[in-house]
């Protein structure tokens, strides 16, 4: 959880920056897709996402989805 705000929030490091780009490319088709969009911040091997919902200012299942979606690309990076 971040504090202060309902949204979730995690870093993901990888071993570089092709990697890390990839696994954003992935994010970003299934985001575009879903129609729902993260907040992020990547600096070379590190991506920061965060996940809320803007249409309610709050979380929303669609940040749940989106979440267990990039859980699942991560294990299989
Ligand atoms: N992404 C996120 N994270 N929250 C939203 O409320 C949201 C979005 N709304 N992507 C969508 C786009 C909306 O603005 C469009 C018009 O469907």
């Amino acid at each position: 959880m971040v504090e202060n705000r309902d949204a979730i929030s995690k870093i993901f490091i990888f071993s570089g920056f092709n990697e890390a780009f990839g696994f954003m490319s992935r994010v970003a088709l299934k985001a575009e897709k879903m129609d729902h969009h993260p907040e992020w911040f990547n600096v070379y091997n590190r991506v920061e996402i965060t996940l809320s919902t803007h249409d309610c200012q709050g979380l929303s299942q669609r940040d749940v989805d989106l979440a267990s979606f990039i859980e699942e690309i991560n294990l299989a990076e």
